[in-house]
């Protein structure tokens, strides 16, 4: 791999003699245009681009341990329990849509082996249930309401299956396993995304499961989809339930470095990702709205502000946030859950509909290239989305964009973005504000951008910003920097800034250093 040192500005006492031999080397080609920069090893492919740009999925648990009060079905309940009277995915897909989840990943078979559509290879199915008297489909069903409603659909095929009789026996279950996924993979249109959970009670019988020619069998069946396993191969487990990512979070991993359902497993490695990294492989963080994983009577949904502390945690942090809503006994999203994912959207869209920078005039230490070339320009941050970006010019000796904007403003939150197509690459970086000194002052520091960064820190009031790169993989690039304010979220401490920076509580005095070490 190229890239094993990380990248600093070149210090000003050196800058005499790297600006001679560069314009000894420009003047070679004087009438040439600056071609795009390199993008820089590894990078996404087209599916997981498209993956992270959904942000936010809703994971549905769903099955017999809906009816018997449990989490892990023992494998033995009776399939009759299985009766949703009032099932209908329709309405679990509009709330998916309402609440700005534009994909549904649903529990096709959990780890008590009950299948949720008729699979040909296995009685412990909806076929032996009362439900729609052993005629219901309820992936169909989902499959047809996703389609007409254009959200993408997900599947969840257990590996750990406490019912079937040759789990344990490796070939057969593999091959048992594989006829199940091509039933998955083939007969409900596209499948955007394949969850492989890693889980596996104590004392269960010991076996292989043949994770390579089962993702290769996935892609062959489904090339637009992902596959989700504790270690890819294209999006990873956070290594949490919880829903919270590392305040630093790299899409670069070693697939190597881990190992699918590794009880042992290194979960900062999951939750932090690796600078170095030869594998780009982002990562999910799975969640429920309530304490289990499937609908329980006595439970209740967290608030809307518990999610929106998760959104800054897991979208905030480079992932995507998967929030599992289970459906209840009557197989309906419960009215409560409902309440709670309309407030969290509306709340979303209070904050972040309106970036306070978008009529900034934005200037930047360097550009590359021609001045008048604008597809490196810094205003392109202020354009939504990533395909545009801002880039320094080679061999600088700082990486800052200067916002103007334009009026006093106040605000809490930062957004940056990074173009992720060329590769993640800043891995430090700060966001001064002028203050009523006319001193430049921190407002926050981070850590690692990647597709999507947001800081929440103290509000700050100021009409001029720097947001400063400290330190990167290569020259940064930046596609988007957006200023909000959220007057929800009560911020207990700076994010990504020791509490020794702080005065009174409140303003950092100082900026801290927090850099990863590079070799
Ligand atoms: C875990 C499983 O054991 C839970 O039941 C749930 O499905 C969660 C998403 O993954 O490993």
């Amino acid at each position: 791999m190229k890239n094993l040192k990380f990248r600093q500005p070149i210090p000003a006492a050196r800058l005499p003699v790297v600006f001679t031999a560069a314009i000894i080397y420009l003047l070679q080609f004087t009438s040439s245009v600056s071609p795009p920069p390199l993008p820089i090893l590894p990078i996404p492919t087209a599916q997981q681009i498209s993956w992270q740009l959904a942000e936010m999925a809703l994971f549905l648990h769903f099955g017999t341990n809906t009816f018997t009060d449990s989490e892990w079905g023992t494998g033995h309940a009776d399939p009759s329990v299985f009766d949703p009277t009032e099932f209908d995915a329709t309405q679990w897909v509009a709330v998916a849509k309402q609440s700005g989840f534009s994909r549904v990943i649903l529990t096709a078979k959990h780890h008590d082996g009950f299948c949720l559509w008729p699979s040909d290879y296995t009685d412990y199915s909806v076929k032996s249930s009362s439900w729609r008297n052993g005629t219901g489909d309820v992936l169909r069903d989902l499959a047809e309401a996703a389609r007409i409603g254009g959200v993408q659909l997900g599947v969840y095929l257990s590996p750990w299956d406490r019912h079937e009789s040759c789990y344990g026996k490796t070939l057969e279950y593999n091959e048992f396993y594989l006829g199940q996924m091509t039933e998955l993979l083939t007969r409900y249109g596209e499948i955007r995304e394949v969850w492989l959970d890693g889980a596996k009670g104590e004392g269960e019988k010991d076996m292989e499961y043949f994770f390579d020619g089962w993702f290769s069998f996935i892609h062959q069946h489904q090339p637009g989809a992902v596959i989700f396993s504790d270690a890819g191969p294209d999006t990873r487990w956070i290594g949490d339930e919880a829903g919270v990512a590392g305040s630093t979070c790299w899409s670069l991993f070693n697939r190597t470095n881990d190992m699918i359902g590794n009880t042992d497993s290194n979960y900062s490695y999951s939750g932090q990702g690796d600078p170095f990294g030869h594998d780009w492989v982002p990562a999910e963080c799975d969640v429920s709205i309530r304490p289990g994983w499937f609908w329980h009577a006595s439970e209740s949904p967290k608030s809307a502000l518990t999610l929106l502390d998760l959104y800054y945690k897991s979208v905030g942090r480079n992932c995507l946030l998967l929030l599992n809503v289970p459906p209840n006994s009557s197989g309906l999203i419960s009215q409560e859950d409902i309440q709670v994912l309309q407030e969290f959207s509306e709340i979303r869209s209070s904050i972040f509909s309106h970036s306070l920078a978008e009529g900034a005039s934005v200037s930047a230490s360097s550009t590359r290239g021609d001045l008048t070339d604008p597809r490196y320009s810094p205003h392109n941050v202020l354009e939504q989305g990533t395909q545009s970006y801002w880039a320094p010019g080679s061999a600088q000796s700082e990486w800052t964009l200067y916002l103007d904007l334009q009026e006093t403003v106040t605000f809490n939150v930062l957004m940056v973005q990074e173009p992720i197509q060329m590769g993640q690459r800043i891995i430090g970086f700060r966001l001064d504000f002028l203050n009523e000194d006319g001193e430049w002052q921190v407002a926050a520091k981070g850590t690692t951008v990647g597709y999507k960064r947001l800081l929440l820190f103290h509000s700050v009031r100021a009409s001029h910003l720097r947001l400063v790169v400290e330190e990167s993989r290569a020259e940064p690039l930046i596609a988007y920097v957006g200023a909000y304010m959220d007057p929800h979220s009560v911020v207990r401490r700076i994010p990504e800034l020791s509490s020794a920076s702080l005065i009174n509580g409140s303003h950092p005095l100082q900026q801290a250093t927090n850099r990863i070490a590079s070799s």
